[in-house]
């Protein structure tokens, strides 16, 4: 990644919020349509968090995440059609059909797994990084995790243990100001999340979630010093999610229009194509050809998933132990 010049990182920034949006808005049509079955959570609005991080990982970097991580999936490599496949509930998912939306896992990308429980991921990273360093690798773990998280005991444990061993871990709050309906200012008394990190004789920061290029800046740096020995990091994101908590949930009222208008004009994607246009970094026909690249890969990745097979029900114990 970082042998790219600006406007190819830029560009890819780009390609990577907008194929994860493409993918996410097919999803929420598939799911009104009975072609996905059990919960979708979409990343809608916050593309730029899991962009900027994954911009700098490598297939050995060990990525956790949580119910809403289609996002996270996509910026680690996974296929949009592996995971079309797999909310369609398909063999040829990336869990193969048997884990849905909320158990996306591609360990061969270091996409070690993402999770309906809210918490763990938290650990799992720590115990990745902990890993990295008995190992004497280069490797680190990354957990994005979200407000809701900030509460739970999971995370207490891990900032302190991946402190105390100097761990090679990014912790990655997205702080979408709610968990469900429940703001963070009614569920914190303290409202920022990285001066956290202070308790724990660790470096915290926050960024601007909806900011692509800010985000990438601030993970480079943590990344940076995980590598090196010099520690973990946690970064909180501020940011806010466009659509319902999941697919075929209403807004009943926890969130105000304004709030919500607001929110949607800073849209991480127009933010970031205005940059490019500002800048002559890109010109206004090469975006439309990555668009059109794009919206060609969504809807082939969608044919892909309705077109294959249904799991064999011979096989639905497998992969459930180690197999030899
Ligand atoms: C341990 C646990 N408690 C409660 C739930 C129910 N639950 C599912 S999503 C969610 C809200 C999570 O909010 P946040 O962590 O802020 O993530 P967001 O949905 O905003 O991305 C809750 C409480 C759960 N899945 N796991
Ligand atoms: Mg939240």
């Amino acid at each position: 990644m970082n042998t790219r010049t600006k406007a190819e990182t830029y560009r890819y920034l780009y390609r990577t919020m907008k194929l994860i949006r493409s993918v996410e808005e097919r999803l929420a049509r598939a799911h009104m349509e009975g072609l996905v079955h059990g919960a979708c959570h979409t990343y809608v609005g916050e593309e730029a968090i899991a962009t900027g991080v994954c911009a700098y990982l490598q297939d050995d970097d060990a990525v956790f995440s949580t119910h809403r991580g289609h996002g996270h999936a996509i910026a680690k490599g996974v296929s949009p059609h592996a995971l079309m496949a797999e909310l369609y509930g398909r063999e040829t998912g990336c869990s193969n059909g048997r884990g849905g939306s909320m158990h996306l896992f591609a360990p061969e990308i270091g996409l070690m797994g993402t999770s309906g429980i809210v918490g763990p991921c938290i650990l799992q990273a720590v115990g990745a990084g902990y890993a990295a360093k008995l190992m004497h690798t280069e490797r680190v773990g990354v957990t994005f995790f979200g407000d809701g998280a900030v509460g739970n005991g999971a995370f207490h444990e891990g900032l302190n243990l991946a402190a105390i061993y100097d761990l090679p871990v990014l912790f990655i709050c997205e702080n979408n100001l709610y968990a469900t309906e429940v703001s963070f200012s009614y569920a914190s008394r303290n409202p920022s999340v990285a001066s956290r990190a202070d308790n724990y004789g660790m470096p915290g920061v926050e960024v601007d979630g909806n900011d692509v290029l800010a985000v990438y800046k601030a993970a480079g740096e943590a990344i940076r010093r995980a590598r090196n020995g010099e520690g973990p990091t946690l970064i909180e994101c501020k940011t806010y999610r466009m659509r319902a908590h999941a697919e075929g949930m209403g807004e009943s009222g926890y969130r105000s229009q304004e709030e919500i208008a607001l929110w949607k004009d800073r849209d991480p994607i127009k933010t970031l194509r205005d940059r490019m246009l500002e800048d002559d970094l890109i010109a206004t026909d090469d975006l439309k050809t990555i668009e059109a690249e794009i919206k060609t890969i969504v809807e082939e990745a969608a044919q892909f998933a309705a077109d294959s097979p249904w799991p064999d029900g011979q096989t639905a114990i497998s992969h459930v132990y180690q197999e030899e």
